[in-house]
């Protein structure tokens, strides 16, 4: 069992995208369950790319097939996590914020979220704090979930709540903030409503939010 995520890990940092595919498919033959199959091979596959680049070891290019060998994976999955349970949980709005180009965790955050009963309107990568606020205000979701993978973005976490309050509309949504760099602390700092440290958290949190609970993963 454990081979065949071998398989797969290995598949997604070389950027073999139909092998990558083959392999999520037999993994969920084999009766894998999706949260085990991202825990055990997708999530490391991208610590050891993370460290590789980091290294100096691979290109930006390489971590791009990577990342598009990933989303098939991902792709393969979708089914299987965004079972539609008919009546909509909650709204979430979700994006990468400002000067990041980061998302793969958000869409997995996403297909949770979708998995787990909720709307989500995705507003993308490299949103600026202008677009959240006006977001807000057009779709008045239960809650804004921010992801942020530049330890170099991370200001715009704190320059998006800021600008909430200014808006006057900060107390008509829950903020929820994640992503590598993200910490509970910097969340509280910046005054996030939750923080969440992977998409099972996520989902888990925006739960306790939209129900106006204060759960686990309040900061
Ligand atoms: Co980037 N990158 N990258 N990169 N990249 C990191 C983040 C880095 C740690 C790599 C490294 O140096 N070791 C580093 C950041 C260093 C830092 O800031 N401290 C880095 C850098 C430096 C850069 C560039 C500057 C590189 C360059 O150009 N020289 C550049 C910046 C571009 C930009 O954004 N402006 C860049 C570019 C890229 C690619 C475009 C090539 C590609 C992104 C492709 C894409 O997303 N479509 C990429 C990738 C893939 C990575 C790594 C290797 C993997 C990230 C990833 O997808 N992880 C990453 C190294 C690493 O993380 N180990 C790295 C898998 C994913 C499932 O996990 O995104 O953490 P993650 O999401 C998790 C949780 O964080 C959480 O749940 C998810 C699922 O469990 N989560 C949330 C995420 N959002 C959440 C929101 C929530 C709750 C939970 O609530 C709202």
């Amino acid at each position: 069992m454990e081979k065949i995520l071998d398989q797969l890990q290995e598949a997604i940092e070389n950027g073999e995208t139909q092998k990558a595919m083959n392999k999520t498919k037999d993994a969920l033959n084999m009766g894998l369950r999706t949260d085990k199959i991202i825990k055990t091979a997708i999530n490391p596959a991208f610590r050891d790319l993370g460290q590789k680049m980091f290294d100096g070891e691979i290109y930006v290019t390489d971590v791009l097939m990577a990342s598009r060998a990933a989303h098939a994976a991902m792709y393969v999955m979708e089914p299987i996590i965004s079972r539609s349970t008919g009546q909509t949980k909650g709204i979430v709005t979700i994006g990468t914020v400002a000067g990041d180009l980061h998302d793969i965790g958000k869409n997995l955050v996403i297909m949770m979220l979708q998995g787990s009963g909720y709307t989500v309107i995705d507003l993308g990568i490299d949103v600026p704090v202008e677009d959240f606020v006006e977001a807000i205000r057009t779709h008045k979701p239960d809650v804004l979930a921010l992801s942020a993978l530049l330890t170099t973005t991370l200001p715009e976490l704190d320059a998006t709540l800021e600008a909430l309050v200014e808006a006057g509309l900060r107390s008509q949504v829950k903020v929820i903030v994640g992503g590598a760099p993200v910490t509970r602390e910097y969340a509280a700092r910046i005054k996030a409503d939750a923080y969440a440290n992977d998409l099972f958290e996520a989902s888990e949190a925006v739960g306790d939010l939209v129900k106006n609970r204060i759960g686990a993963y309040a900061v």
